[in-house]
């Protein structure tokens, strides 16, 4: 962790994450526009979507990290763009007038394509808590992908409307071992930093820390944590910390205190929408077709690749095809999506040329999650911030890094929660099933024992020096590890392998992917700063050199 330490005031008594929001510029301020009314409306919703015939000189597939980055600095180059979106705007309330639905009331917004929902704690007492849903195309995509259910975010903004913020920079002395082809003096002097300041990435007052109601469960985990001498460190997160102390007095709408977050979050989070889209859309070069859903990139005749893109209504069907010529494409689907495109477009011959590397490589960055029952001395509160701020680092000792999570159900449970990032030897491949002409993902659920025994040697310990013992009732009955999912899916088209060293796809020049699928599937902490912080090293090689 690199921000370990109280962040320091400046001399007016700014702290320094209000600093670094400051520095954001416009990510900073439209950050304060978006508190009150949520999201901005995005110039794409002026602009429409997408003619059929279209000619645009670059085309990205996605409006996650990687896409957004990729999006301003070709703006900012002077290159006009236009980004394709499979999922909703997310700019228009519903009737109860927010644009997303609460975690603890999942409505027809929160599922992509589902008709019940498919929460990753699926048990409270042994009990199933999904419910009903209407199938809609909602922000959260549970994706079932063989043994793995990967989770993902739908719409303009990609992951960063469903995930928790945590903005992590991985400790130097790991990076060898997450990109070992890029320079690492390069990541931390330059892209790190770049990216950090792009996110709007800030800590936690330390001392707000210690007295707020919302982080009684942070505070006992860290307990716990010292009492077995693990070290406790505050992670970073784009949360608007400012916001969110408001909410905890009262002054403001709540979002994190009213436990917003798989679902979408109405206020406090710095999504991409309010940071590097709103900054991207803000040149004028920039265009978003939403619920546009890129289904084949081949080369075109005269120069260029020809794209289809399938229109689609909030039943996920199809309400037009859409063929576009594109000087450059950039894959910014995210892992899954990137990969299976790929795999899908080299076997039915739309793009033969791609390499032998492409689908290989994905990992789940060694997710597994799991719940310690406390003493009823030990209460960790009924409000709870769904935003996590600290975690407990392994990594070095045991191959485990664990976020201490929120379990925001508004009750008082005396339940710790944890999402562990492992070093999970384990990688999986994407391959072309031409029977059922789908793609498919050999992960074995049985190579998740790796993860949970690295796991393990933070919380065996923890429940030995206090005498508690596992949580059996949240993800099923007498089942301990939630060790069905990944929300970090990464890799399928790694950097160096798929691509050049710059995401350059081999094979067609004009072609490159710019998202998590690069990264080989493990970041050692949770991966967004890095796929933004590649994203931002390989977009200016690629300016400077190709365009
Ligand atoms: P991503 O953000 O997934 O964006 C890809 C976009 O492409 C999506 O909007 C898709 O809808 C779209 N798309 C896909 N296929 C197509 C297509 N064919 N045509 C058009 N559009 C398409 O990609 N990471 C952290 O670092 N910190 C956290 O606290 C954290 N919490 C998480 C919590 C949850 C519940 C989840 C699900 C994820 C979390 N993550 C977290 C992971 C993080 O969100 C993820 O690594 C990034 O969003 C991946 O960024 P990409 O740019 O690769």
């Amino acid at each position: 962790m690199r921000q370990t330490t109280p962040a320091p005031r400046s001399p007016k008594g700014v702290s320094r994450r209000r600093f670094i929001a400051g520095t954001g510029s416009l990510a900073g301020t439209v950050a304060l526009a978006g508190r009150a009314a949520a999201a901005p409306r995005t110039a794409a919703a002026a602009a429409g979507p997408i003619a059929d015939g279209a000619r645009v000189p670059v085309l990205i597939v996605g409006t996650g990290y990687g896409g957004s980055v990729a999006a301003l600095r070709l703006a900012q180059a002077g290159v006009d763009v236009h980004m394709a979106e499979m999922g909703m705007a997310w700019d228009t309330p519903g009737t109860d007038g927010k644009i997303f639905a609460n975690t603890t009331s999942p409505d027809y917004r929160s599922y992509w394509l589902r008709t019940r929902t498919k929460q990753p704690l699926s048990n409270f007492l042994g009990f199933p808590i999904d419910r009903d849903v209407p199938r809609y195309t909602g922000v959260l995509d549970a994706e079932e992908m063989g043994e793995i259910t990967v989770y993902q975010g739908r719409g303009v903004g990609g992951g960063s409307l469903v995930n928790g913020g945590m903005a992590v920079t991985p400790k130097r002395e790991n990076f060898g071992g997450i990109l070992p082809t890029v320079n690492a003096d390069d990541m931390y002097g330059t892209y790190y930093p770049r990216a950090n300041a792009g996110l709007g990435v800030g800590t936690v007052d330390p001392d707000w820390f210690e007295t707020a109601d919302c982080y009684q469960y942070a505070r006992v985990g860290r307990k716990h944590a010292e009492r077995s001498g693990f070290p406790f460190v505050f992670v970073p997160d784009v949360y608007d910390w400012d916001y969110m102390e408001q909410e905890a007095a009262g002054t403001v709408p709540k979002s994190a205190l009213a436990g917003e977050i798989l679902y979408g979050n109405n206020y406090g989070k710095k999504s991409l929408q309010k940071t590097y889209l709103a900054r991207a859309l803000a040149t004028g070069r920039v265009s978003i077709s939403a619920q546009h859903k890129v289904t084949s990139v081949t080369p075109a005749a005269g120069g260029g690749f020809t794209v289809v893109i399938e229109q689609i209504d909030t039943t996920g069907a199809t309400t037009a095809t859409k063929t576009v010529t594109a000087g450059r494409v950039f894959f910014a689907a995210g892992s899954v999506g990137t990969s299976k495109l790929l795999v899908r477009l080299k076997a039915t011959g739309a793009l033969p040329g791609l390499n032998d590397r492409v689908g290989k490589g994905w990992g789940d960055n060694g997710n597994v999650m799991c719940g310690r029952a406390n003493h009823l001395w030990d209460p960790t509160g009924a409000l709870q911030s769904s935003i996590p701020c600290s975690g407990i680092d392994n990594w070095t000792a045991g191959g485990a890094f664990a976020e201490v999570a929120p379990l925001p159900t508004g009750i008082e449970t005396y339940a710790s929660f944890y999402l562990s990032i492992t070093d999970t030897p384990h990688r999986a491949e994407f391959g072309w099933d031409a029977a059922a002409g789908a793609v498919r993902l050999n992960w074995q659920t049985a190579w998740k024992q790796a993860s949970i025994d690295m796991a393990k040697t933070i919380f065996d310990k923890i429940n030995s020096t206090e005498g508690t013992i596992y949580r059996t009732d949240l993800f099923g009955t007498y089942k301990i590890w939630g060790d069905h999912l990944t929300y970090h899916p990464l890799g399928g088209a790694v950097l160096g392998e798929a691509t050049d060293n710059y995401g350059r796809l081999h094979g067609y020049p004009g072609l490159y992917v710019i998202d998590g699928a690069l990264i080989p599937g493990n970041t050692s902490v949770n991966p967004f700063v890095t796929i933004t912080a590649l994203a931002e090293r390989n977009i200016e090689k690629i300016i400077d050199v190709d365009l």
